[in-house]
């Protein structure tokens, strides 16, 4: 078998590697994993959590984590991410960004019209709107999920849809190639793809039948209902009985409850009143489908190009969850309503459950629902009239009947209907007038296959006790009866794009991307002094202006009617640079701690510090002088601080009086570039007080980094995250410097 990997995190991913010998790949293990929860909850850096899973390997947590001993708490449920490039070989890069961001559920949507193809695809085309599932695509995928999941130290489920009328076709293919969760609803197809209602279901029993035998998680496709309806609050009854319709099917066909999964979505949004409609609807889910997984979807419906407003809405989407106890939490990216998602959103989703489930954590320890009052008699209405809505169905003449009568997606509140729903008629839609009745004798050499299949006698004679062992096996057990298909149209292929990519990935060319490789696009955010229709119109032209081409507004915010527009423009920029030609400052090298201190103690190390101006910022300089703080002290150096507010003639003259080698200001504040002015200003006194080559002058701050040093005239400057020793080794090497 072929393997891939291990990954190095400083290594990009081979594609190119990944690909090759595709053919002998093999899942190393089937069905569907959940995080490992201590009991006892989890201890990380200063703290103790009680809703948290085991903590990644490799990770990269919170900006904030760097505060917190770079901890990367991750949540008790799954988390989700979609990828929808269209192309799977940027698509792999993308589930390792996201993986390392806490993701452990990689959901990969199908190209659009897939549905409604009556077999298989192979190769590797590109997709639109989402990927071509081929064998040879979800094979590369897992396989680079394999080495990922080892990279990150956490198992990760890939999964697609079964959907359409491949249906069962599609479910094999997943079995065979260890897919480990799938979307797969019935009613799905029916009212959204309009495939024929009866074949829809007979699809459904065998695929489910062969999900159960590979264990595959299920999601059902309820939510899309009030992603769908124009008021998405008010047909939550309909969407407690899509999910009932689906889960009583699916535990007829053999299915274990554990894999059955409900897709649910807070079906509202702010500003309107969220938790007086989202917060019932859970309760009730909760309280009918008990034995079932809950998958929370987020809301996307009222979603158009705000990014902050996608994640407000999602935070509050998350609180939700686990207040109710989501077991999979799914994370749409924040772009999802005006572009493609781009690969850096989907991190962007995965930060804001992070963010919200840590902040959240042990919720439900410290505060409980009140089910006495408004919120238990909600969650009761929903439930009544969900219960109703399912009468009326069966009384009606069944399910079938219900769809034909446009009973499902009414945007009314039922039982009220306003007559929008999606109706099918029985004898219509994709695949229609193709379900054949299985004869009595119908023998098939299959396992995980649903209905009668029954031994003829001359074979049960031979010792043949389960159908596949006519054929001494089907592909499930005996992988290598796979046929592999490499690629069907070699133009259309992910070697053809590789090629097309190569210098973008390989060849040292750098251009920023947000869906594939060398796709040169980039977001200028602005803010237009102007109204909303000037604004627009201005951001293109100035984008054209800046050299982008394809320039395009993708987002407009009023900011008043009149006094300005915040404007975000894409546009693709036409040139690449070439890695090499980059002058990265080489990484400062330390002394060995041993060797600063006796030198320090050599010299008999003394400075003079202090905030300079009209500065009151003091924390900065403390951490980098105090011992507490591992700050300079902590080396031996002496020093005397002056306080905050100083004027840079009392350091100078103090450093005169005191005989210190070294004078160190902070400048934290920076309007009108008061910190280089602070500077400057330091160096060219000690030159006029003929002191220069006496001290050595250093600088920090917020707004100050590296380079400002030749800028300003001083030793050494510094910016966030300076640590003391960074600042005696700097003080040091200027000394010897002068010798
Ligand atoms: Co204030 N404040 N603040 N503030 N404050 C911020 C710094 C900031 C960025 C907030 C903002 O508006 N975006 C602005 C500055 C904007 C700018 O000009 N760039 C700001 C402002 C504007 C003010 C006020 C002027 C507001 C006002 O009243 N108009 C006043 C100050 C008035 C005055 O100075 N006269 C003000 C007041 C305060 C209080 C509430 C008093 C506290 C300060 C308490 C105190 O220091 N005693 C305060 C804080 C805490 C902050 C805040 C939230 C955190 C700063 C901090 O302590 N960070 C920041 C916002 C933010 O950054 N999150 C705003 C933690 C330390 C460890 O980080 O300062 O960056 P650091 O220091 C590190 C490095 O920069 C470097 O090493 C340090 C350790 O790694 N470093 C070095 C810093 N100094 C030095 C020196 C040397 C020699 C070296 C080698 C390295």
């Amino acid at each position: 078998m072929t393997t891939f990997g291990p990954l190095e995190p400083n290594s990009k991913l081979d594609v190119e590697n990944l690909l090759s010998d595709l053919e002998n790949y093999r899942p190393r293990r089937k069905g569907w994993t959940w995080r490992d929860v201590p009991a006892e909850g989890v201890d990380m850096g200063p703290f103790h959590f009680h809703d948290m899973s085991a903590p990644l390997k490799n990770s990269i947590g919170l900006p904030a984590s760097e505060y917190f001993e770079h901890i990367d708490p991750q949540p008790k449920c799954v988390v989700t991410t979609e990828i929808a490039s269209g192309r799977f070989e940027d698509d792999v890069r993308r589930m390792r960004m996201a993986a390392w961001h806490g993701a452990d559920h990689l959901m990969v949507i199908r190209t659009t019209g897939q549905s409604h193809i009556d077999g298989l695809l192979e190769g590797t085309p590109e997709g639109i709107g989402g990927v071509p599932i081929t064998r040879k695509q979800i094979r590369a995928s897992r396989k680079a999920c394999d080495a990922i999941e080892d990279e990150v130290g956490r198992p990760i489920n890939f999964h697609s849809y079964v959907s359409g009328v491949a249906g069962p076709e599609v479910a094999v293919l997943f079995a065979e190639e260890g897919i480990n969760g799938a979307h797969q609803d019935p009613q799905y197809n029916v009212l959204y793809r309009n495939v024929n209602m009866y074949r829809s279901y007979v699809d459904a029993a065998e695929a489910k039948k062969v999900m159960t035998g590979a264990q595959i998680f299920q999601i059902d496709g309820a939510h899309n209902a009030n992603a769908t309806a124009k008021a998405g609050w008010l047909v939550m009854p309909e969407l407690m009985v899509q999910h009932g319709i689906n889960t009583a099917f699916s535990v007829q066909v053999g299915m274990d409850p554990d894999l059955i999964g409900l897709s649910t979505v807070p079906p509202n949004s702010p500003p309107a009143p969220k938790l007086w409609y989202d917060l019932p609807y859970a309760l009730a889910l909760r309280d009918f489908f008990s034995d079932y997984k809950f998958r929370a979807q987020q809301n996307t419906r009222y979603i158009e190009a705000s990014i902050e407003e996608a994640v407000r809405t999602h935070t509050i989407d998350t609180m939700i969850s686990m207040l109710v106890g989501s077991d999979i939490q799914s994370t749409i990216t924040p772009d999802e309503g005006r572009n493609v998602p781009w690969h850096y959103n989907n991190v962007r989703g995965l930060q804001t459950v992070k963010q919200t489930w840590a902040g959240l954590d042990g919720i439900n320890e410290l505060l409980k629902l009140d089910k006495d009052g408004p919120l238990g008699e909600m969650a009761h209405d929903i439930k009544v009239r969900s219960v109703v809505f399912l009468e009326e169905a069966i009384a009606s003449g069944g399910y079938f009947a219900a769809v034909e009568a446009g009973f499902f997606v009414d945007s009314a509140r039922y039982p009220e209907r306003i007559g929008d729903g999606i109706a099918r008629a029985g004898d219509g839609g994709v695949g229609a007038g193709t379900i054949v009745e299985r004869d009595e004798d119908y023998f098939a050499p299959v396992s995980s296959h649903f209905g009668h299949n029954t031994i003829p006698a001359w074979l049960a004679e031979k010792g043949v006790e389960r159908p596949e062992d006519a054929i001494d096996g089907d592909t499930l057990s005996h992988p290598e009866k796979i046929v592999y298909i490499d690629e069907l149209d070699p133009s259309d292929s992910v070697d053809a794009r590789l090629e097309k990519t190569l210098p973008f990935r390989k060849g040292g060319k750098i251009k920023p991307e947000v869906e594939w490789a060398g796709d040169g696009v980039v977001l200028v955010q602005i803010f237009v002094p102007e109204n909303i229709e000037i604004a627009e119109v201005y951001a293109t032209e100035m984008a054209a202006k800046m050299g982008l081409s394809d320039a395009e507004v993708v987002n407009l915010e009023p900011m008043h009617p009149s006094e300005g527009t915040f404007v975000e423009v894409k546009g693709k920029i036409g040139f690449s640079i070439d890695r090499d030609s980059l002058h990265i400052p080489e990484k400062e090298v330390l002394l060995p701690e041993d060797e600063l201190r006796e030198e320090v103690k050599a010299r008999g190390l003394r400075v003079v510090a202090g905030t300079v101006g009209e500065d009151e910022h003091s924390v900065g300089l403390r951490e980098i002088l105090d011992i507490k703080h591992g700050g300079i002290e902590k080396y031996g150096v002496k020093y005397d601080y002056l306080g905050t507010s100083v004027p840079l003639t009392k350091l100078v003259d103090a450093a005169i009086e005191t005989g210190a080698q070294a004078i160190l200001i902070s400048t934290i504040i920076s309007h009108n570039d008061v910190h280089r002015t602070m500077m400057k200003r330091l160096h060219e006194l000690t030159v006029e007080k003929g002191v220069r080559d006496k001290l050595v002058l250093v600088a920090g701050g917020t707004q100050v980094n590296r380079d400002m040093a030749d800028e300003t005239g001083l030793d050494a400057t510094f910016g966030r995250g300076t640590k003391g020793i960074m600042v005696v080794d700097a003080m040091v090497k200027a000394l010897r410097g002068r010798e």
